[in-house]
């Protein structure tokens, strides 16, 4: 079967992350939505959703940005939200260093003040350099920053990882950054 899955992450991104009011669904306190809820909704403003279409986007999506409960009666995203859900986050050690990519116009602003989660509940960072690379290039010619992730954590600053194994923190203090150049 063949969906158009890639519009359709992207509109699951908006309902489950930013939007659901935008057709008329709830999310409860930990995100989730209900699954016939979210079908019947979304097929007043979309067709081709149903649940073999959910569960291809949630199997094959490249970020695993979608998750199912136990039985499938919920859906939710698994991070990048920017309305108030608790996705109950355990803490967890993180490795010594993590990267975050951005753009060269945003360095002295980071320079000065850290790492901000901006419209997100964190600031997402990754332990693969590669895929800092990837969440840079969306911005443009990407530059790269080294956190020192262990450093901070020895001071009491908490971690968490999401279950796609993005690393979330709230800000990253300027002193924890090592910028090139
Ligand atoms: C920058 C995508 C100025 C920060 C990706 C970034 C990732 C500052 C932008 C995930 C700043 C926020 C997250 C400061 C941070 N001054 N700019 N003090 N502090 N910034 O999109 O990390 O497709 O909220 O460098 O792949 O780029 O949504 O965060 O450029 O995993 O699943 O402000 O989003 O995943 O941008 O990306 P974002 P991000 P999804």
């Amino acid at each position: 079967m063949k969906t158009n899955t890639k519009q359709i992450s992207k509109f699951l991104s908006l309902i489950l992350r930013h939007n659901p009011g935008k057709i008329g669904l709830e999310l409860d306190e930990n995100g989730w939505a209900d699954v016939g809820e979210l079908i019947s909704e979304a097929n007043k403003y979309r067709n081709q959703l149903n649940i073999e279409t959910l569960e291809e986007v949630v199997a094959t999506n490249d970020k695993k940005r979608f998750a199912f409960n136990e039985d499938k009666t919920k859906i939710r995203a698994n991070q990048g939200h920017s309305i108030k859900v608790d996705l109950e986050y355990t803490a967890v050690q993180p490795p010594e260093f993590l990267y975050h990519g951005t753009v060269g116009k945003f360095r002295e602003d980071i320079r000065r003040k850290g790492l901000l989660k901006m419209s997100r509940h964190h600031v997402h960072l990754s332990k693969e350099l590669e895929t800092a690379m990837k969440v840079g290039s969306r911005r443009g010619v990407p530059i790269i920053l080294t956190v020192r992730s262990g450093d901070m954590h020895r001071n009491g600053i908490e971690f968490y990882q999401s279950d796609n194994g993005v690393w979330l923190t709230d800000t990253v203090a300027p002193e924890y950054i090592e910028f090139k150049k």
